[in-house]
């Protein structure tokens, strides 16, 4: 039989077929193969008892793309969200992350949560910063229940996952697009101090037929040293229309006279954060890539 599987916790599979729900283990084949299903693989399994619901996966359908963080298969769109206030942003880690995302050739757009804690000029500072990086961008209280519709309106017929540090709201944004307690939410320091009432790990659900949403762990930091600092000016979209036209052909945009990105960045095409990002990355994978 075929099924999705849409939750998947110590070895132990939802898978959701035809028939509903059988909690699945992989067989040893996968082991040796160094190859393990992933919460949105679509999976062969057979049913090893039918009154424990229990079943067995013997292989893993084709992919459609494979990320590592969060842990999943299959998605249409990663929703990164972030809060304004409590957790304060981490940009530079935020810009790592769309990176890691563009690499991986994901569409990506932007949640801002926790809007009800906004100063006055909070969205518009936010809406500069990623200006020209063809990002939707949305925000939401789901405190106060605004901006909900303009969100919910983007996500039918994709499988979305919702991504972002811990403790910005994803799982309460996720409970109130399904009208229920699907997953704990808590504080901060509820969970920090106690361990407790963070997701650890990723669950798909469903919204209607076509549209699937995943709540994944909140993540501490993002890993992108495998890249190579030459191609970091790639995965700026907003660079894209500039780059080509600097006075040296391998202008990387640090330090080098006649750059055309360097001169979006003073006429305002591109925001200065994104770009002092860029550097900020660049130097980092060139001092890397020297040992
Ligand atoms: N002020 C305010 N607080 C919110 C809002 N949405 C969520 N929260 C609170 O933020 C805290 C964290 O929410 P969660 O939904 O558990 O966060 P999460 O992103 O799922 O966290 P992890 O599962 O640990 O990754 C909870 O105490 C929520 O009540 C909001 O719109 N406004
Ligand atoms: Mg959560
Ligand atoms: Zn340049």
């Amino acid at each position: 039989m075929v099924g999705k599987i849409v939750k998947g916790v110590g070895g132990l599979y939802d898978v959701s077929g035809e028939n509903g729900i059988y909690h699945c283990r992989a067989r040893g084949i996968f082991r040796n193969k160094k190859e393990k299903p992933l919460v949105g693989d679509i999976v062969d399994y057979f049913v090893t008892s039918e009154t424990d619901r229990e079943g067995s996966i013997t292989a893993i359908h084709e992919r459609k793309n494979r990320l590592i963080r969060p842990e999943t298969a299959n998605v249409d769109l990663i929703l990164l969200m972030f809060s304004i206030r409590d957790p304060e942003p981490n940009f530079d880690m935020l810009n790592r992350y769309l990176i890691m995302m563009k690499d991986a050739e994901i569409e990506t757009a932007l949640a801002v949560t926790k809007m009800d804690l906004a100063g006055g000029n909070d969205a518009l500072r936010i809406r500069e910063a990623f200006k020209n990086t063809g990002m939707e961008i949305f925000f939401l209280s789901v405190k106060e229940g605004s901006g909900i519709d303009e969100l919910k309106a983007f996500l039918p017929g994709k499988t979305t996952a919702l991504a972002g540090p811990s403790g910005v709201g994803k799982s309460s944004f996720l409970n109130r697009l399904l009208d229920r307690e699907a997953m704990e939410t808590g504080t901060l320091s509820e969970k920090i101090r106690r361990g407790k009432n963070t997701t650890r790990h990723s669950e798909i659900f469903l919204l209607d037929e076509k549209t699937f949403i995943f709540d994944t762990p909140g993540f501490t930091s993002v890993d992108i040293t495998y890249l190579n600092e030459e191609n970091l000016q790639l995965y700026f979209p907003e660079f894209e229309p500039f780059i080509g036209g600097c006075y040296y052909n391998s202008c990387r945009h640090v330090k080098e006279p006649g750059c055309r990105v360097k001169e979006a960045v003073e006429d305002g095409s591109i925001s200065r954060f994104r770009y002092e990002s860029y550097v900020k990355i660049y130097e980092e994978l060139k001092q890397i890539r020297r040992y």
